[in-house]
């Protein structure tokens, strides 16, 4: 089915999404909501996608919710809508997602890519938590993600101001892992993507799962947590293969991808 919001393509075993409103700088509607779900749906169901890289535009990834969109609603709609819960699927996937963000990411739109596995920022980017400005606050994770990511400072600051943060800031506060030259973000984060994708794909999804549960549980837990998922990955013919691939100096061919 044809996407109106969004290209959607599979280059080699990397699923790619970019965000295309370009009218709206990617503001984020119900209909790109549903779409890109549905995209997410598609990637996780295909065994030929190990890894997923979601983009926007050189301009924007995306500036926030569809404030248009948004301006008319009651309470009473939003509460028996369960307004904005449909975007959390984005964060319960469990491939990874990595977020390639240039130019503004605002509101839902740094939310969207905090909801990612790994931010990747083109040096023209800039993130905020803007909504404060127009009368709301973070609805989509802002306030509790960005927290967790930054420390209550910075992200206190954000919210109650609206400042946006440069690509630079937001790498010297751990939101984004590399600030890249916007003209190579692409070919860099498909360099990522595709580095993801030609590692076994359950071992990358039980990484991705036991990482993300050091922001769920106590550092006790987590750890043995991490200790049975290492263990039990003795069990897959990829630990038997990827050891092997090393002890004989080639590389490794792993079944699972
Ligand atoms: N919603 C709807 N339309 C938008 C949005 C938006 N968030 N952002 C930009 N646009 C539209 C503009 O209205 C304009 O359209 P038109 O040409 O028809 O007037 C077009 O995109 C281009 O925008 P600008 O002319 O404003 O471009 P500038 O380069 O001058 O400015 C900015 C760029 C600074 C990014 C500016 O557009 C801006 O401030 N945008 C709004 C940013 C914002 O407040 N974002 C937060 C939105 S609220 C939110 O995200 C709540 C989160 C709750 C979770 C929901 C999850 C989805």
């Amino acid at each position: 089915m044809a996407y109106e919001t969004l290209l959607v393509e599979t280059r080699g075993r990397v699923g790619l999404v970019t965000l295309n409103r370009p009218q709206a700088l990617n503001a984020l509607n119900s209909t790109l909501v549903a779409e890109l779900n549905r995209a997410l749906d598609g990637f996780e169901a295909d065994p030929g996608v190990g890894c997923v890289l979601i983009t926007g535009s050189e301009k924007a990834f995306a500036a926030g919710a569809d404030i248009k969109e948004m301006s008319g609603l009651n309470f009473p709609q939003t509460y028996l809508d369960d307004f904005i819960t449909a975007w959390d699927r984005v964060s319960q996937r469990r491939k990874p997602i990595v977020a390639a963000v240039a130019g503004f990411a605002l509101g839902g739109g740094c939310e969207l890519a905090m909801m990612c596995d790994i931010i990747l920022a083109a040096d023209n980017a800039r993130f905020g938590q803007p909504e404060i400005k127009l009368g709301v606050m973070p609805g989509a994770g802002g306030t509790q993600r960005l927290t967790r990511i930054v420390g209550k400072a910075k992200a206190m600051e954000l919210c109650l101001t609206g400042r946006m943060m440069d690509a630079q800031e937001a790498e010297r506060s751990g939101l984004v892992s590399r600030v890249i030259p916007a003209a190579e973000l692409m070919a860099e984060a498909m360099k990522t993507a595709e580095t993801i994708a030609s590692m076994s794909l359950p071992i990358a999804m039980m990484t991705k799962e036991s990482v993300n549960r050091a922001y769920e549980t106590t550092l006790a837990e987590g750890i043995r947590f991490e200790r049975r998922v290492f263990h039990a990955m003795f069990a897959t013919a990829d630990q038997k293969e990827g050891m092997q691939a090393f002890v004989e100096k080639r590389p490794a061919g792993f079944q699972n991808r």
